[in-house]
Parts: structure tokens; C-alpha cells; sequence
């Protein structure tokens, strides 16, 4: 039997180009609670937020942050629309998300708690990109 007691933090993004600002907020998500799962965003979500494919496929970036040890489930996120439907879903008690989403996602504090980490200084995937490509 599941263990109702349980803290269960959900928190989404797309972890392409894996670097330490997606492991710090993972890392820091998994500490507010016993049981931390990923929404990692599909390919498909990717272009058409960011107009662009991401480096590493949705399955790849899936088993990647699967295998980390402060996560504990990962799935695909599909559309920005259904977060709630997600929320419900794995049950969460708080949701996490980074600075840059800030004030996006309070609707959902009548369900769960809303909590924004800051973003790491100084890295980004876009930045990475940019440093191989030069
Ligand atoms: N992040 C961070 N520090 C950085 C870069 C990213 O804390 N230097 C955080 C972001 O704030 C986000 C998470 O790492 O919470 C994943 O970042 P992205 O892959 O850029 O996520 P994004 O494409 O914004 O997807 O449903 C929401 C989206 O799926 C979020």
C-alpha cells in the first residue's frame, strides 16, 4: 500500500543539453518533499515554445533525468495546457519551478503549494548551444 503520508513534489521543464542549473533545481525540488517527479517536455512542446527541435530527444532527456538519483518518476509533459490534469495526476503537494516562471503558475495554489526557485547564474542550454557552435 502507498505510503499517503508521503511529500510529493512535481516540477517540469525540458533538461535539453543537461547542466548543473537543471541538477541544482532538481536537487533542491527533491528537498522539499519524499518523492519528486519530472514532467520532462516533449519534442513537440519545445518547438513551438522555443521555435526550434531540442538537442537530445524526449526519450533521451526522459532517461537522463530518469536516472538521476534525486528523481524518483519521470513523464512526458505534452502541453503547458494540462498542467493541472498533471498536477491531479501524480498527486503533488508542492509544484516547483524556476524564477523565469515566476508568478505563472499561482492558479494552482488552491491544489498544491506554488514554490519558485532562482535560477543558476551564468548557465543555460541557449548559452551552451551558442559556446559549441563558436
Ligand atoms: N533552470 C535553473 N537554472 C538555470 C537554467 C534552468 O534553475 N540556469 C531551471 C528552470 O527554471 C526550469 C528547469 O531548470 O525550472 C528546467 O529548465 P528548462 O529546461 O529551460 O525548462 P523550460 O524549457 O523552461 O520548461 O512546463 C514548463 C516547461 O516545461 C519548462
Amino acid at each position: 500500500m502507498e505510503n499517503q503520508a508521503l511529500t510529493r513534489v512535481l516540477t517540469f521543464g525540458t533538461f535539453d543539453v543537461f547542466h548543473l542549473g537543471h541538477l541544482r533545481i532538481l536537487e533542491r525540488a527533491a528537498a522539499l518533499g519524499d518523492y519528486l517527479v519530472v514532467g520532462v517536455s516533449s519534442d513537440e512542446l519545445n518547438r513551438s515554445k522555443k521555435g526550434r527541435f531540442p538537442i537530445f530527444s524526449q526519450d533521451e532527456r526522459l532517461q537522463l533525468v530518469g536516472a538521476l538519483r534525486c528523481v524518483d518518476q519521470v513523464f512526458i509533459e505534452e502541453s503547458l495546457e494540462q498542467k493541472r490534469d498533471y498536477l491531479v495526476e501524480y498527486r503533488a503537494d508542492v509544484l516547483v519551478m524556476g524564477d523565469d516562471w515566476r508568478g505563472r503558475f499561482d492558479e494552482f495554489g488552491d491544489i498544491c503549494k506554488v514554490v519558485y526557485f532562482q535560477r543558476t547564474p551564468a548557465v543555460s542550454t541557449t548559452a551552451l548551444i551558442e559556446k559549441i557552435r563558436l
